[in-house]
């Protein structure tokens, strides 16, 4: 529906409010027009999602299932109406009939259901296997609670609920037919058969009913429309065999079913830290189990093959370990129900998953206790025994050079269940998620592995949606981009390097200046309906916005702002460009250090924002509740992008390409790829600073850092700690003295005060470049036109490539 009308749309938003709500325009609330509007989209999207189908099983062809914990969706509407060609005219005829546009996409409460970048990653790649015509399809869960809603009180953050279900969601699809049965706990029997062989059958298990509900994933004008099917756990059967017992057993049953809906019940708030929760790992085993169960049972019903060739139809990649039972699961099925033998088993399944890294950090790594794991899946456990049972025996007989690493290589050692060790043994392809991760990977965390396996490794640098985040969330620029270049980025985004051509023309500098000022008035706006505070829209928009954590930093970024505060403070006149500090952060509520890190900046935001003497030059504003759609109102309005991590341990990061495709100048170290983009637009182009990744684990390896002498030498540095020790910065003077111990006396781990002094330099020379327009200039529209590089485009088509070997169709 491409060539849709403003007119037609006027027309069919007024009959379908009439006919299906009985209701006139002039009545009807922003509300109402959202449910007309997604249902005019659901008319435009169903019999292509039909017809996708139809396509796939006449063309019998290979699918990838996307396993994953999160996926972190966002808002539907605008995108599915951009991706039928009708978001234009919707808003023409939104606009038209009295709305306002923004409003009405913003009644649709945002699908939270992940934690940041691996949630996103997965939302992204959805997007790009559509766009692209690969058939491909999402498996996840319905969680009832997406991740917690921040509200800043009194500075410090407080959870509440995110019940985003509350509202009728459009855009799912319950599908009662297509049910599951999953079980866990009970008794496994061993009985030995006729011809020798084994058979083992369960018994006494409680059993749960995996009910699917199927979100579209709409392709880019392109008639495709796959499949996001999310798990929501009910009871098994609530007939009145369970319920004729009595009233006792009534409530004993209303017991039971209330605990089996919470294994879907909430996203569990960590963000690259494990904690062994056996809710978890129900929720875990829960996804894999309904997930695998459905591949093998429409691999039967599309294909009349034997099980035996799943894999020339069937590839299935693993979102970090949290899926990874996935493997012996698909060994329990091809044994216990399909009757293969071990190694024809194993054959199989060591061919079809494929399994991808999103952290080196040590506390992040799963490994469950065996206790937990044999108890509440008995068969998983005896199938995961075996896998490293052989697994060891191969190593022993097979690699004697590295006998001695049998104990750090064991899938089962220490009483625990080490999941990456599975995952990886269980694999085809292993793979980091930008060049300087897998590097890691392969020489370091996993190098054992990559010993025995070195074919299994590698890179898949991630990438982003250039459809959402620059076509979608910034209309002016790419207007802009389009008016200079044409239209073809759209389709092939790496074509945005034709506008290099462009990037020293002072007309088309002057466009991009006028755009770019144009986004930050508006994110201005937003910032004074949101805290009342005031930000000079021509001051530096110094961004950064992700999950807060030691290791990313936001405690130099703070100390910076600090640092200048005091500055001004000393010298209230001296010439400095008005800077305005922009933080978006959610902290694991259990993660102390995170927040009081949120609430150190909000401390210092509501000192520094009302100080009469820095004559409004410094403003901190922290947004609370940092979402996707929070991420697409700051990342058009960004100047600098804070890509700040301690080199090694961010994995790739994903905020650094949407900022840099909308033109903000990456200030950071050279960490995961960040390093990727320095490749590409040079350091004339960025702004690097900072200890590099082998320094790094130099320093972790052979100490020599001590960051007391920092304190002792630096007096910017000293004055800050002293700040906080003293509690210049807290209600009371033990407020911060947890980040005053941790930097000075746990030797500051993240190198936060080592890579201080270069921070504020490269900050000064940041502050430099800004004020000479049309270098600074010329500088973002080099960013944005090597940005095509990291469309989740360019990503998708090296998984499908690479590892996954699908046709497009
Ligand atoms: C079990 C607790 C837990 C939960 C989430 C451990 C680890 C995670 C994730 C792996 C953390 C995560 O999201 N990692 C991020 O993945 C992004 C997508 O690949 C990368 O861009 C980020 O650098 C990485 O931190």
């Amino acid at each position: 529906m491409s060539h849709v009308t403003a007119t037609l749309l006027k027309e069919k938003i007024t009959t379908k409010l009439k006919t299906e709500k009985g209701l006139d325009v002039n009545d009807a609330s922003n509300k109402d027009i959202y449910y007309v509007l997604a249902s005019i989209v659901n008319d435009e999207i169903m019999p292509q999602w039909l017809e996708t189908e139809r396509r796939y099983k006449e063309k019998n062809s290979k699918q990838v299932y996307y396993l994953s914990m999160e996926f972190l969706i966002g808002s539907l509407i605008e995108s599915n109406l951009l991706k039928c060609g009708m978001l234009d005219a919707s808003k023409q005829a939104l606009e038209q009939l009295g709305f306002e546009p923004e409003q009405i996409f913003a009644q649709e409460h945002d699908a939270g259901l992940g934690n940041g970048g691996l949630g996103r990653l997965a939302a992204c790649f959805l997007d790009s296997l559509a766009s692209l015509q690969y058939p491909g399809h999402g498996f996840g869960i319905r969680y009832r609670y997406g991740l917690f809603e921040q509200r800043i009180i009194h500075g410090n953050q407080v959870e509440l609920p995110d019940y985003w279900l509350k509202d009728d969601y459009p855009w799912e699809n319950r599908k009662d037919d297509e049910a599951i049965c999953i079980h866990f706990h009970g008794d496994v029997h061993m009985f030995k058969k006729n011809d020798g062989s084994l058979e083992f059958k369960y018994e006494n298990t409680d059993k749960v009913m995996a009910i699917p509900y199927d979100i579209p994933v709409v392709g880019y004008q392109n008639g495709v429309v796959n499949t996001l099917r999310l798990w929501s756990a009910e009871a098994f059967c609530r007939d009145h065999d369970d319920l004729n017992g009595g009233d006792s057993d009534f409530y004993h049953n209303l017991d039971h079913q209330h605990s089996i809906e919470q294994i879907t019940g909430f996203l569990y708030p960590d963000d690259s830290s494990h904690e062994g929760k056996e809710l978890r790992l129900k929720q875990q085993y829960f996804l894999v189990s309904s997930s695998i169960q459905n591949i093998i049972s429409d691999f039967k019903k599309n294909h009349q093959l034997s099980l035996r060739r799943l894999t020339e139809k069937v590839v299935i990649q693993i979102n970090d370990t949290h899926p990874s039972l996935a493997i012996p699961e698909m060994m329990r099925i091809l044994m216990d129900e399909e009757h293969f033998g071990w190694d024809a088993a194993w054959q199989v399944t060591t061919k079809v998953f494929a399994y991808t890294n999103h952290t080196t950090l040590s506390e992040a790594l799963e490994t469950w206790p065996v206790d937990m794991l044999r108890t509440l899946l008995p068969r998983i456990y005896m199938i995961i025994d075996e896998i490293n049972e052989r697994f060891c025996k191969g190593i022993w007989y097979d690699h004697k050079e590295i006998r001695e690493k049998i104990p750090n290589m064991a899938i089962v050692a220490d009483e625990r269940v080490h999941m990456a060790r599975l995952a990886i043994v269980g694999s085809f392809s292993v793979n980091g998620v930008a060049r300087i991760h897998t590097e890691i990977l392969k020489k370091q965390e996993m190098k054992d592995f990559f010993w025995i396996f070195p074919e299994r490794f590698n890179n898949k640098t991630n990438g982003i949606t250039h459809r959402r985040w620059l076509l979608q969330v910034n209309p002016n620029l790419s207007g802009l981009i389009t008016d200079v270049i044409g239209p073809q980025w759209i389709k092939r985004p790496k074509q945005l390097i034709s506008l290099l051509k462009y990037s020293k023309d002072p007309s088309l500098l002057e466009k991009f200046d006028k755009v770019k000022h144009e986004n930050k008035k508006a994110l201005a706006k937003f910032i004074r309906e949101r805290t009342g505070i005031l930000v000079d829209d021509q001051s530096i928009f110094d961004v950064q916005i992700k999950r807060l954590h030691e290791y990313k930093r936001q405690l130099l970024n703070i100390f910076h702002v600090i640092y200048l505060y005091n500055e001004l403070k000393e010298n209230p006149n001296q010439d400095m460009t008005p800077r305005t500090f922009i933080f978006g952060a959610k902290a694991a509520p259990s993660y102390h250090l995170a927040k009081e890190t949120i609430k150190l900046i909000n401390t210092v935001a509501s000192i520094v924002n009302y100080d009469p003497d820095i004559q409004d030059k410094l403003k901190v504003i922290f947004l609370e509740n940092y979402n996707v759609s929070l991420a697409e109102k700051i990342i058009p309005a960004a100047d600098i992008s804070e890509q700040i991590s301690t080199a090694s341990k961010e994995a790739s990061g994903t905020g650094n390409m949407k900022l840099m495709m909308n033109g903000a100048l990456t200030l950071g170290t050279l960490d995961g790829a960040n390093i990727e983009i320095n490749d590409l637009v040079g350091n004339e182009n960025m702004f690097i600073f900072g200890l590099t990744a082998d320094e790094v684990m130099h320093y972790y390896q052979h100490g020599g850092y001590h960051a007391m002498d920092i304190y002792n030498t630096d007096d910017r540095v000293k004055r800050i700690l002293d700040q906080l020790n003293q509690g210049e910065f807290g209600s009371n003077e033990i407020e911060f003295k947890d980040i005053y111990y941790n930097i000075l006396y746990h030797n500051d781990p993240y190198f936060v005060l080592k890579d201080f002094e270069p921070y504020i330099e490269t900050h000064e020379l940041a502050e430099r470049a800004y004020r000479d327009r049309k270098t600074w200039l010329t500088m973002s529209v080099t960013n944005i036109a090597y940005s095509g590089k990291f469309s989740s485009d360019q990503t998708i088509q090296e998984y499908v490539s690479d590892i996954w070997k699908l046709k497009q169709v």
